[in-house]
């Protein structure tokens, strides 16, 4: 090891592609590749557009470092920057990075691939293709892992630098317990606390609705006869949707369905209170109005902060979230895994037995 070093190499990558969910939907198969080829992760920044802007922010405002670690060895991207990427950089070597695009990798191209690698001083030095290995990232496969460690040796490759994430989206169902290793950071677990304290009465059921306009379009591609699976769709209907039929009422349910479903949920825990999170529309008029018979209320984050809230819901007494929706899935990961035993979650348009 020259200065501290990981001999045995790191991965950098850029979560590139979607949204908050989408890139910690991938996050899980990264962690899990980047432990099979036994190097060290470096820890993403993670993007928020915020239309025109384009934030990063560096995983440790948002998760735990101590706990990630025991998974697989990682190291942030502060200290990547700061301290090791100059060890490479005296003696350049290749990084390497996939896609099939032509002629080149092009990985600085556009937003928010530029911006993502300008901002942590990375260069690129040349491009490699790793197409050919079997199973591409998916290092279960066979000789695929061998064939990581043979062409792209650490000593030959001591940094891979990918251009968006070597992990399969959405992500496959063996890597969803990858989840119990992200915590939220102390500073989003007090803000949840905080909230909970100040606002909710327990036990308190929490809702996710995703009902922006960029959603509908997504429900549009139910593809009602092949039944395929669509976002996180698999998260309430199984791998390969073995237990059932996508529904249009599971990807954008009406203002009756939820109102319904809240109702039967409330009335199923004895809630006291009802959390609402959305991207659009918290529907809070129509949930109290409804709710009225069982003399409780219904209550939104003001400014709708999204880790916030999902660090309320993950700590809800019953979760209801929307199943082809990525940050739905973050919840029900973080319930299933996180605690002594799965906490209850449910989904619109799902019946539960
Ligand atoms: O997280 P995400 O990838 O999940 O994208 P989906 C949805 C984004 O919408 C989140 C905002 O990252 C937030 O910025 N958002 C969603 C919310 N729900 C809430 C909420 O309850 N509160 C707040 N504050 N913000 C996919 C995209 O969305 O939708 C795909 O990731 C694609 O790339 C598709 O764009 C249309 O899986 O729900």
């Amino acid at each position: 090891a020259k200065n501290g070093t990981d001999p045995n190499g790191y991965i950098v990558f850029c979560p590139c592609m979607g949204r908050f969910g989408n890139q910690i939907d991938q996050f899980l198969g990264v962690l899990s590749f980047a432990k099979s080829l036994d190097r060290t992760l470096v820890l993403p920044n993670f993007i928020e557009f915020n239309h025109p802007e384009t934030k990063m922010i560096p995983f440790e405002v948002l998760f735990q470092v101590g706990t990630v670690a025991k998974y697989t060895r990682v190291v942030t991207m502060h200290e990547f920057t700061k301290k090791i990427i100059k060890a490479f950089c005296w003696n350049p070597r290749k990084a390497i990075y996939d896609t099939d695009a032509e002629p080149g990798c092009h990985a600085k191209e556009g937003n928010p691939f530029g911006p993502y690698w300008d901002q942590i001083g990375v260069s690129f030095v040349g491009d490699e293709y790793f197409g050919e290995i079997p199973g591409g990232f998916e290092t279960s496969q066979m000789g695929s892992r061998k064939k990581w460690l043979e062409k792209f040796g650490p000593e030959e490759f001591p940094v891979l630098a990918f251009p968006s994430a070597p992990a399969a989206f959405p992500s496959k169902g063996k890597v969803w317990s990858i989840q119990k290793y992200l915590r939220w950071s102390s500073r989003i677990t007090e803000q949840a606390k905080k909230y909970i304290t100040n606002n909710l009465q327990k036990p308190f059921v929490a809702v996710h609705l995703r009902n922006d306009a960029d959603w509908v379009r997504v429900c549009d591609h139910i593809d009602l006869e092949k039944n395929r699976p669509l976002f996180a769709s698999e998260q309430c209907l199984g791998e390969g949707h073995h237990q059932g039929q996508l529904t249009m009422e599971m990807c954008i349910p009406n203002k009756q369905q939820i109102v319904d479903m809240i109702v039967e949920k409330v009335g199923s825990i004895g809630a006291k209170s009802v959390f609402v999170a959305s991207d659009k529309d918290h529907m809070i008029d129509e949930i109290n109005e409804a709710l009225k018979p069982y003399e409780i209320e219904a209550h939104r984050q003001e400014v709708d902060d999204m880790y916030t809230s999902l660090a309320i819901m993950g700590r809800s007494d019953l979760f209801i979230g929307n199943c082809v929706s990525t940050f739905s899935h973050i919840v029900k990961r973080e319930r299933d895994h996180t605690g002594q035993s799965p906490r209850p979650s449910a989904f619109f348009g799902v019946r539960s037995a």
